[in-house]
């Protein structure tokens, strides 16, 4: 009897590395590839370029492969006790890194049934880690880049995304990681154009007195260094009228989505609250707002989110939810709520209530003031993006601010150079400055 071999596959980028594995899948037997789906793929922190039906189409038409069935998790359990196979075909290189984990389960389902895994030498010369960074290198295109957002807030339980005011900053979005004690890898998955940061850096109050060209001036420069996506924060949205240019211009360049707040006339910081005086649209103008953006939109990807202020301007709960249905009525793709109270009690309540008839509008939370809640924790009550929104010009000033006033007391700089970065460092951040 024809025995049944197993491959787990991700295939974005067919190589070498998979032709090898299945080369020696199909000499044990019939190849099956559980192929993973976008939620799988999230699971491992490698979202794939190429869509589901994309990646089938391609091992389909592979005569080493006779089936293509989806693995919609990480783990191979569902498919293994489905299947049954005789045989799992897998590198040997998951026994290092953090998916050892689905190493042990897989050996553990496959001796339920007499099943085997065979364990192929990693050829470290070809890796889809490796390419994927040598791609990145290359940039992306606008449409990528762009399109990356929605596949991340379907794959990933939490994405969680870094203010960026620069290229600089842009730069560490994009590269900053943490090993784990697992060793999961954690990074960021893309950006966020704050106006206060934006306006604060070009010395300007966060009043929407930098206009779109000067902000769209700052995320280009973002995007000639970086690959990941990016949301933008546009204020009030303006005029219909003009909302309607914004969101061509942001989809022009590459932006995944804008984020409008629910304020109308002069626009002020909503950390501010009702310290200064900030009026609410109505409901009614600002879904006719919502509806011109969505109607203006060329692209299926870009997402226009939506930004209640209620709790911001304590108008109550109730007002919060209620708006929550009509923006999503109107159109828009997902909901920002805002808060500016260190206890997350509010926020927490917003998120359960409007999950409890909710339960597929992505939700994005600001956690500026109320940052004690952890990203498991925003996770676990249902929050898709998490936005941090000013921190890296935050840190910035002050290291700036320090330095400077230590050469004016000290009259030279030799007590400041603790605090500033070393100049064989400074000369290598950057690719191509030596
Ligand atoms: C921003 O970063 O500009 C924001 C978030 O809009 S907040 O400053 O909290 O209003
Ligand atoms: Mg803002």
């Amino acid at each position: 009897m024809v025995k049944k071999v197993y491959v787990s596959l991700i295939s974005d980028l067919l190589h070498a590395g998979h032709i090898k594995v299945l080369k020696k899948a199909s000499e044990f037997g019939e190849v099956t590839v559980g192929l993973l789906t976008l939620e799988a793929c999230g699971e491992l922190n490698d979202i794939p370029y190429l869509d589901y039906e994309k990646r089938k189409e391609v091992l389909e038409n592979l005569t080493l492969v006779q089936h293509v069935v989806p693995q919609t998790t990480a783990s191979y359990k569902e498919n293994i006790e489905t299947l049954k196979p005789d045989y799992v075909v897998h590198g040997d290189e998951w026994k290092h890194t953090h998916q050892r984990k689905y190493r042990s389960e897989v050996i553990q389902l496959l001796e339920k049934h007499g099943g085997e895994l065979v364990e192929i030498p990693y050829s470290s010369d070809i890796s889809d880690m490796h390419i994927k960074e040598q791609i990145a290198k290359l940039g992306i295109t606008t449409a990528s880049r762009q399109s990356r957002l929605k596949k991340l807030i379907i794959a990933r339980p939490l994405v969680k995304i870094l203010e960026v005011h620069n290229a600089l900053s842009g730069l560490i979005a994009e590269n900053a990681y943490e090993e784990l004690a697992d060793g999961e890898r954690v990074t960021f998955d893309g950006m966020w154009s704050s106006s206060l940061t934006d306006s604060t850096s070009k010395g300007k109050p966060d009043i929407e007195a930098v206009d779109t060209s000067a902000r769209l001036t700052t995320v280009n420069e973002i995007f000639e260094v970086t690959t990941k996506p990016l949301i933008y924060d546009a204020d009030t949205g303006g005029k219909p009228e003009h909302f309607e240019f914004t969101v061509r211009s942001l989809e022009r360049t590459g932006v995944s989505a804008v984020i409008i707040e629910d304020k109308t006339g002069l626009k002020k910081n909503s950390l501010l609250g009702n310290d200064v005086a900030q009026t609410q649209d109505t409901i009614e103008n600002f879904c006719h707002k919502i509806k011109c953006g969505k109607a203006a939109q060329i692209t299926n990807d870009f997402m226009i989110i939506a930004r209640i202020e209620s709790l911001i301007l304590e108008v109550g709960m109730e007002d919060a939810l209620k708006r929550a249905t009509a923006y999503v009525e109107a159109g828009a793709d997902g909901l920002m709520i805002h808060s500016r109270q260190k206890d997350p009690k509010e926020i927490i309540e917003f998120v359960k209530t409007f999950r409890q008839g909710d339960t597929e509008t992505p939700l994005v939370v600001v956690p500026t003031s109320f940052n004690s809640v952890t990203t498991d924790e925003f996770e676990k009550i249902g929050v898709n993006v998490v936005i941090y929104a000013n921190h890296m010009l935050r840190a910035a000033y002050p290291g700036m601010m320090k330095v400077a006033q230590s050469i004016l007391k000290n009259k030279r700089t030799l007590e400041a150079e603790d605090d500033c970065m070393k100049i064989k460092d400074i000369l290598e951040l950057i690719p191509g400055t030596n």
